[in-house]
């Protein structure tokens, strides 16, 4: 028994939630199914692989560079409190679990809602699901979060996790994948003029309203990436300068802030004036790497998954990274990350202000990649004004949304974060809220709801919902 318990969690954790692994196998099953020779499916193989590799030296880079930034402001200031960031989320989770001996039980979560995922795939005549969510890590991450979310809340201190709760969880969290990469497919297609995939991340149920409410607010034709400026300004057409002009005034003055002596750096090489130039033009460096690999592995994924689509899970789409999209739309995660930053600044200084007993630290990727997307999607549908508008909102959501579920979770001393992200904000905090006063019927009830939400989908548009996206355009 404890040798198959070991071989499903190497699985899960070697396998499962190893990004580039995962999607470089479904790559290579892609192309077989397609009838390619052995050697060319083994190069794309290769390709996405190296891709997705590509992809995080970039995100990983953006992290490391702009991370300590972002903390030595909230340092220089003295808040102390928890961080909204995924890993001080999954941390926390992992901690909590441990010290109730269960940190086993998020591998099975993952597989329950891996293997839900899967069938509800399998089913999609019936279930009108059509999305395979296969961003590895995002799915470690979820299941780890969740279950801890729904253990502490349903059982607290000294008590283990028990099975109702690792197979609801497991079923809630793979009906959220399922549903809500579902729920963004068409939107999707429109920023990405039709390539094929979905968004599987932290920010679906983010992206969908932000797209629909862009409508209303903005003008699409006003394209944060459509400026063309005249004269002198046209400089700005070009989202490299653009990109390094922005961050060094935004984050340069956050450094100039902060002062010299909040940064290590080799004094004998740079003048402060310099290294603050250096450090805010790797924004553009890390930007251009994560195109390239992005490049590669939607080029092979695209091709690829029409084996998958076509042969075995009829007209469905792989949900992907969130940062796939943001080839798409250069200038719109610098939006979204300039304005997701003040909506969280004046969030947390309400907080302060309030004397609130639970106070929040910004967290990059959070910044970032959330309201990065966030401002992608609705740059689509309403323009620059959208793009401002929105991610600046979301950043008050992503702190104010954070503070209430931490009210309930901060019970532990292993918590030191929470997600941060939107849909943790939202759907998540409000799941965690509910589920602490009324019980597991919440999360149970919740997966009987989120199925709804597929088929009022296919009532309004049956006609094209199972071609292939592809096809479609
Ligand atoms: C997350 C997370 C990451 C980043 C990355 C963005 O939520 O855990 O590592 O966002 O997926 O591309």
């Amino acid at each position: 028994m404890d040798s198959v318990v070991s071989f499903f969690q190497q699985f899960v954790n070697k396998f499962l939630g190893q990004a580039p692994l995962l999607l470089g196998t479904v790559v290579f099953i892609g192309y077989l199914l397609l009838g390619k020779k052995f050697y060319q499916a083994l190069s794309g193989f290769i390709k996405a692989f190296v891709g997705f590799k590509i992809l995080q030296v970039g995100t990983g880079g953006l992290v490391k560079t702009f991370a300590p930034i972002i903390n030595s402001l909230t340092s220089k200031f003295g808040i102390k409190a928890f961080v909204i960031d995924p890993y001080f989320g999954q941390t926390s989770a992992q901690e909590v679990l441990d010290s109730a001996n269960s940190l086993q039980y998020i591998g099975y979560v993952m597989l329950i809602a891996f293997a839900w995922n899967i069938l509800l795939v399998a089913f999609r005549k019936r279930t009108k699901i059509r999305t395979l969510f296969i961003t590895g890590h995002i799915m470690y991450q979820q299941s780890a979060v969740l279950l801890w979310a729904l253990y502490w809340v349903l059982r607290g201190t000294n008590t283990v996790v028990t099975t109702p709760i690792i197979v609801v969880s497991g079923f809630l969290i793979g009906t959220y994948w399922s549903v809500m990469s579902n729920l963004i497919i068409e939107p999707t297609q429109e920023v990405t003029n039709g390539a094929g995939f979905t968004i599987g991340h932290q920010q679906m149920f983010g992206s969908w309203l932000a797209y629909k409410f862009g409508k209303v607010i903005g003008n699409k034709e006003k394209s944060v990436d459509n400026v063309n400026l005249p004269g002198w300004l046209s400089i700005f057409n070009d989202n490299i300068v653009s990109n390094v002009v922005l961050m060094t005034v935004f984050v340069g003055t956050i450094m100039v802030i902060i002062g010299p002596e909040g940064f290590e750096y080799n004094k004998s090489k740079y003048l402060f004036g310099t290294y603050i130039f250096e450090t805010t033009a790797y924004f553009a460096v890390y930007i251009t790497i994560i195109l390239t690999g992005v490049r590669m592995f939607v080029a092979e994924l695209t091709e690829s998954f029409q084996g998958i689509s076509n042969k075995i899970l009829k007209g469905s789409v792989p949900a992907v990274d969130c940062a796939v999209t943001f080839g798409f739309a250069p200038n719109a995660p610098t939006y979204g990350f300039i304005f997701g930053f003040f909506g969280q600044m004046i969030a947390i200084g309400i907080l302060i202000i309030l004397k609130s007993p639970i106070l929040i630290i910004a967290g990059f990727i959070c910044l970032f990649f959330d309201n990065g997307t966030i401002a992608v999607f609705a740059n689509k549908s309403g323009g620059r004004r959208a793009a401002a508008i929105i991610p600046f909102l979301a950043g008050m959501i992503q702190v104010f949304g954070s503070a209430l579920v931490l009210t309930v979770l901060k019970g532990n001393e292993n918590v030191i974060g929470w997600m941060g992200m939107f849909d943790w904000a939202t759907l998540w905090a409000g799941t965690t809220l509910l589920t602490k006063s009324l019980g597991i019927v919440v999360p149970v009830a919740l997966i009987g709801l989120l199925l709804i939400i597929p088929q009022i989908q296919y009532k309004r548009n049956s006609k094209n919902y199972f071609t292939t996206m592809r096809e479609e355009k």
